[in-house]
């Protein structure tokens, strides 16, 4: 069973994640746990306190040193040993899909999402110094981004995704942005599905969702054709795209 933990104030924002849609069947299906582990229930003071003042001043609260401290060591009894270990925060190296594969390819999973101005940078030397982020923008916390990261990585780990796709089926696909999707009926307010797909044979399909998708990441994405790459084959499909493109 691969094994995650999130460590995270706000355990109600990370739960759902494991009761619903593919991250909640594996769930069910014993082909993941999910635990959270919360600081304030390492905070022993009158008042459970889990943050402070910045030193230096400014705006906003700090999480302290020590409540996430044993909180991380708390969620690592739980864990495999080897775990992969991240805090979730927008200073880190941004996450993709490559990343998610490489978690995925291991058996555990130690996440901590941050809240309010972010943790004491002493965790990060300490204790976890890989930081991951999603992306440029903010966010009010790591919990969101935590459950990003685990549905990303949960539909990686073998079984996890029945029939709907074996995650290897479209391994042609990998690197590029997806081909258009059609479903019954086959003509609504005059629109009809391309006719390859209505009779078109598999590899006539094959060939058609390829050229599509090769041809929208190029047009959108293309700095990801150009550290992908494209086969003899692909650049042919694409030259074809770039052909049809304005009639
Ligand atoms: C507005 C506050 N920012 C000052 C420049 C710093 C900041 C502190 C705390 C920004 C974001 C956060 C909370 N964000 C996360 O914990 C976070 C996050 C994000 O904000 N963006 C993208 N990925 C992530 S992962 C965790």
């Amino acid at each position: 069973m691969y094994c995650i933990t999130v460590v995270s104030l706000l355990p109600e924002l990370v739960e759902p994640v494991s009761q619903t849609g593919v991250v909640g069947r594996a769930c069910n299906a014993g082909l993941l746990s999910l635990d959270i582990v919360s600081p304030r229930d390492f905070a022993f003071d009158q008042h459970r306190t889990v943050d402070d003042r910045p030193y230096g001043g400014g705006p906003g609260m700090v999480l302290k040193y020590e409540p996430v401290r044993d909180a991380i060591r708390a969620a690592r009894k739980r864990s495999p040993k080897d775990c992969a270990e991240f805090v979730l925060s927008a200073q880190g190296q941004t996450f993709d899909q490559t990343i998610a594969q490489k978690i995925a390819n291991g058996n555990g999973l130690l996440l901590v999402a941050g809240r309010y101005e972010g943790i004491d940078e002493r965790i990060v030397q300490a204790e976890i110094s890989e930081e991951l982020s999603l992306g440029d923008f903010v966010l009010s916390g790591g919990e969101l981004a935590a459950a990003v990261v685990i549905d990303a990585v949960a539909r990686l780990i073998p079984g996890v995704l029945g029939h709907e796709r074996s995650a290897q089926e479209d391994s042609y696909m990998t690197g590029l942005l997806g081909h258009p999707q059609y479903t019954r009926p086959e003509t609504i307010d005059e629109l009809k599905v391309p006719e390859v797909l209505v009779d078109g044979h598999h590899e006539a399909i094959r060939l058609w969702r390829l050229k599509q998708a090769l041809g929208r990441t190029w047009l959108r994405r293309p700095d990801l054709l150009e550290s992908r790459g494209v086969s003899v084959e692909e650049k042919m499909l694409l030259e074809e795209f770039i052909e049809e493109q304005d009639n």
